[in-house]
């Protein structure tokens, strides 16, 4: 049996996974990083069903998820999170990260999606230390899943090296 917990390395926006989970600002219009190539790939659908979500529900704040369609991608949704800006560790960080990857995973469940694939949230722009934000990402989303059947694959996509081994060395300490 495969494990539910995965490892890629790669572009998330390839990915044929039921949804695909965006590091989006609080604005939910886009931006650089993970955000800006998948409202490339996925063209400006994904940006008029934004559009909408912030007209119904405002700004998304850090730690909160919202979905759409996935536009032109394979996806079938698109889950918007924001993760927090590190600003030192001591501003709630990692409670904000904590909550961007279980309500991230409690609004796939909710839409009946069986497969997610998550970017390493804030690793970026927003600064997290990747190897702390690693722990957490990983850490959540094995608590969450246990007793937890719905979600049959959770895939963690890397961009880079130091982000692939951090994530592998983990994923080993779990028993799935
Ligand atoms: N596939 C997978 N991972 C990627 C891809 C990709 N195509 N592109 C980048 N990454 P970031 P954040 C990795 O900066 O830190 C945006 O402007 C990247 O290597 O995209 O949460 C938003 O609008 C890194 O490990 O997101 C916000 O303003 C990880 O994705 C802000 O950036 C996250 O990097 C959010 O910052």
């Amino acid at each position: 049996m495969q494990p539910r917990m995965q490892v890629l390395q790669g572009d998330i926006t390839t990915l044929e996974v039921d949804v695909i989970v965006n590091a989006a600002n609080s604005s939910l219009l886009g931006g650089g990083g993970v955000d800006g190539a998948i409202h490339r790939a996925a063209g400006p659908a994904l940006l008029d069903a934004c559009r909408q979500v912030r007209q119904q529900q405002g700004e998304c704040p850090p730690g909160h998820a919202v979905i759409t369609a996935a536009g032109n991608l394979k996806a079938k949704a698109v889950i918007h999170t924001v993760g927090p800006v590190w600003r030192g560790g001591e501003e709630n960080e990692a409670r904000l990260l904590e909550d961007a990857y279980r309500n991230s995973l409690q609004l796939a469940e909710a839409n009946s999606y069986t497969s997610i694939a998550f970017p390493a949230i804030s690793t970026g722009v927003y600064g997290y230390p990747k190897a702390a934000a690693a722990e957490i990402a990983v850490n959540t989303v094995a608590a969450h899943l246990i007793r937890r059947p719905q979600l049959q694959q959770v895939i963690f996509v890397c961009f880079d090296d130091e982000m692939t081994k951090l994530y592998q060395r983990l994923l080993t300490q779990h028993i799935q």
